[in-house]
């Protein structure tokens, strides 16, 4: 006996990666609806070795559906996800939009899964921000060993995360740059991405910060710590899958890079890559389709008593989006929604 599974927002990058990844860690699916856009209505899109067509979200009724993947923006979110959930169909969210409620759980299952018990106050849980969950799958082991005081973190986002139109706009800005006559101007990002960083993304606040800053802020205090301090710097960058992120850490107590080390090899959802020699380190193009969140470059930060430095890389689309969605679904299907 398998879940009656949705995916809404079945043509996105992060849908298409959901459905995949279904299929990648065989969950127990007994039936599945890819919905979309009506202009979508009828897309054939890949689930494992089968395909399935697209259905329009507009008229479809979550009643006897068991889990409902969104990956489509607030906006939609916000008309859509009451519906499933009143269905008595689970959401778990993508969006930002139920993240800072404090009557849903915002999940990543290395980190929390126990709070998982909170969708029964909405029959929703929310997916954290992509930048925001793989640093909390590198802090979390070793906020249990030696307590972390702070957090200063500067990320190396990918196009991806600004959806389809991001990485368009990349390749047709990169291609432009080489072929007379096919100049791209910024039209998703605020100035040239090709060839350049961008430290925006999302909205400014008044602090000066951005919103995707602020974002990982406030997730790492809810998922992980609400004592943690975090300052972070989110910058994009010309690469199209894989978001990568400078850690610096400072403990309550002393945490040798060594005893680090070992404490993140051993931590679920981690692959440690960390040789001081050339290509002893994880990139981003290396970490695309993978599960893992990868850390480098473990080492002492001599300038405070109890610091650390980290290199950390995952698939912005997978473990920042989907995959956790995915394992969510797994644990929401293992503990709270048992089948016969
Ligand atoms: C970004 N984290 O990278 C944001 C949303 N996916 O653009």
């Amino acid at each position: 006996m398998g879940y009656r599974v949705v995916v809404v927002g079945a043509t996105g990058n992060v849908g298409r990666e959901m459905l995949n990844i279904l299929a990648e860690r065989e969950f127990p699916v007994d039936e599945i609806a890819a919905l979309a856009s009506r202009k979508s209505m009828g897309t054939e899109i890949s689930f494992g070795d089968k395909t399935v067509k697209t259905k329009d979200l507009d008229n479809f009724d979550f009643t006897g559906w068991d889990i409902a993947l969104f990956a489509v923006g607030s906006e939609a979110t916000k008309i859509y996800a009451p519906k499933a959930a009143a269905s008595g169909c689970v959401v778990i969210d993508n969006s930002s939009l139920y993240r800072y409620d404090p009557a849903v759980p915002l999940i990543v299952p290395e980190v929390n899964a126990d709070a998982i018990e909170g969708y029964k106050n909405k029959m929703i849980i929310a997916n954290p921000n992509c930048s925001t969950a793989q640093m909390v799958v590198a802090l979390k082991p070793l906020h249990d060993r030696a307590r972390i005081k702070r957090v200063v973190v500067s990320t190396y986002q990918s196009v991806s995360g600004a959806g389809k139109e991001g990485i368009d706009e990349l390749w047709d800005q990169t291609k432009g740059l080489y072929v007379p006559g096919q100049e791209v101007a910024p039209s998703k990002f605020t100035k040239q991405i090709a060839f350049n960083v961008i430290p925006h993304i999302d909205v400014f606040l008044d602090d000066g910060s951005t919103k995707e800053e602020w974002k990982m802020v406030a997730e790492t205090k809810k998922i992980l710590d609400k004592s943690i301090k975090v300052t972070a710097t989110c910058v994009r960058v010309p690469v199209f899958v894989g978001h990568s992120e400078s850690i610096n850490i400072e403990f309550e107590d002393f945490l040798d890079e060594h005893e680090a080390r070992d404490i993140l090899r051993e931590a679920p959802g981690v692959m440690v890559i960390d040789k001081r020699e050339n290509g002893g380190y994880i990139t981003p193009v290396e970490c695309v389709g993978d599960y893992a969140t990868y850390i480098s470059r473990i080492r002492q930060d001599s300038t405070v008593d109890n610091g650390i430095n980290l290199w950390c890389v995952s698939d912005n689309l997978r473990k920042g989006a989907a995959l956790n969605a995915v394992q969510i679904a797994e644990v929401l299907g293992n503990r709270c929604l048992k089948k016969g």
